[in-house]
């Protein structure tokens, strides 16, 4: 942690992330065996992850770019000018300029664990937009993060588009909106009037979340196998991909999809010189997606802390984005 506070990545001297190591390690060793998604995102899963918000099955990247693109005067008349958009993640290079030519806003903070992709979208934001200031942070948005000096005298606005909230276990997700309202500084009287625009998937017919999850060009199939790769390589593993296959299911008590990664036979195999075998049918599980009613979506907002304003849909209601106040 530097002196501002600023979360950094703890790194191996052979450059592997300790954290990976050590999390996928934990992982293999319990029962079921599980993997955090957010080991997914190396530079080819990353690359992965872009090409499945263009493949025709996936449609929360689509559905969320419309709203973003219909409803620019609303955001105007209910954020205001003139302030701090803080993104939790890097910018997409489609939806954040939606929202910035939206709110005009006084600047532009970028929030991101990974400082290559940080650099790259911030840059491109400060091409698109000469006028605004753009400060990235390099940080681990799940804890608090202290603001660049530039911005403290300017009310926020945190913006984390495509439910990646979706992606955690309510707890954590709490937790997390919870951080949020203090990298915000609504606990600091600067940021009472904090607000935040979060997108949130939403609970549809179990066909159409499964295709999402599982589309026919084995677009996200490769996306769950790329992390098997990236063990192998990082991690000095020899998980045989070819037994793995790709499974994305519906766990409609939990209302998430689950993706797993499931043996085709009975495998042994190590990783970092620690040894683990699956059986037949064992399976890694790799990612949760929650989606969300109305209702539950308000109700992890409330308990984070936030209390909603207002809720946008697409036209055919698969997606959600919710503006709420600290
Ligand atoms: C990043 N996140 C919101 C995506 C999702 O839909 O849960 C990740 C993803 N996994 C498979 N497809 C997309």
């Amino acid at each position: 942690t530097t002196e501002k506070g600023i979360a950094l990545v703890e790194r191996d001297k052979d450059g592997v992330d300790k954290a990976f190591r050590q999390d996928v390690l934990a992982g293999l060793r319990q029962q079921p065996k599980a993997i955090p998604a957010r080991w997914f995102y190396d530079e080819e899963g990353s690359r992965l992850f872009e090409k499945i918000t263009q493949v025709e099955e996936y449609y929360p990247t689509r559905a969320e770019t419309e709203i973003l693109t219909a409803r620019g005067a609303e955001f105007a008349k209910l954020i205001g000018p003139g302030r701090a958009v803080v993104e939790f993640g890097s910018g997409s290079s489609v939806k954040t300029p939606l929202l910035l030519e939206a709110i005009a806003p006084a600047a532009y903070v970028p929030l991101d664990i990974s400082g290559d992709f940080l650099r790259e979208s911030a840059a491109g934001l400060a091409q698109k937009f000469p006028g605004l200031p753009v400060h990235p942070v390099e940080a681990d948005f799940m804890r608090r993060v202290t603001l660049p000096e530039a911005v403290e005298p300017l009310a926020r606005l945190g913006f984390f588009p495509g439910s990646t909230i979706g992606n955690m276990v309510p707890r954590t997700a709490v937790d997390l909106l919870r951080s949020m309202r203090a990298t915000l500084g609504a606990d600091e009287g600067v940021g009472d009037s904090a607000m935040l625009l979060i997108g949130m998937d939403l609970v549809k017919d179990r066909k159409v979340l499964e295709a999402a999850y599982d589309d026919a060009d084995g677009v996200t199939g490769a996306f769950n196998k790329n992390l098997v790769t990236r063990i192998n390589r990082e991690l000095d593993g020899t998980i045989p991909a070819d037994a793995l296959t790709h499974d994305a299911v519906w766990n409609d008590r939990l209302a998430r999809i689950e993706m797993h990664l499931t043996a085709t036979r009975d495998i042994d195999f190590t990783v970092s010189g620690e040894s683990f075998a699956m059986k037949q049918g064992d399976s890694i599980h790799t990612e949760n997606s929650h989606k969300f009613t109305r209702r539950s979506a308000n109700m992890l907002l409330l308990a984070g802390g936030w209390t909603p304003v207002k809720r946008w849909t697409d036209s055919a209601k698969r997606f959600s984005l919710i503006l709420a106040r600290a």
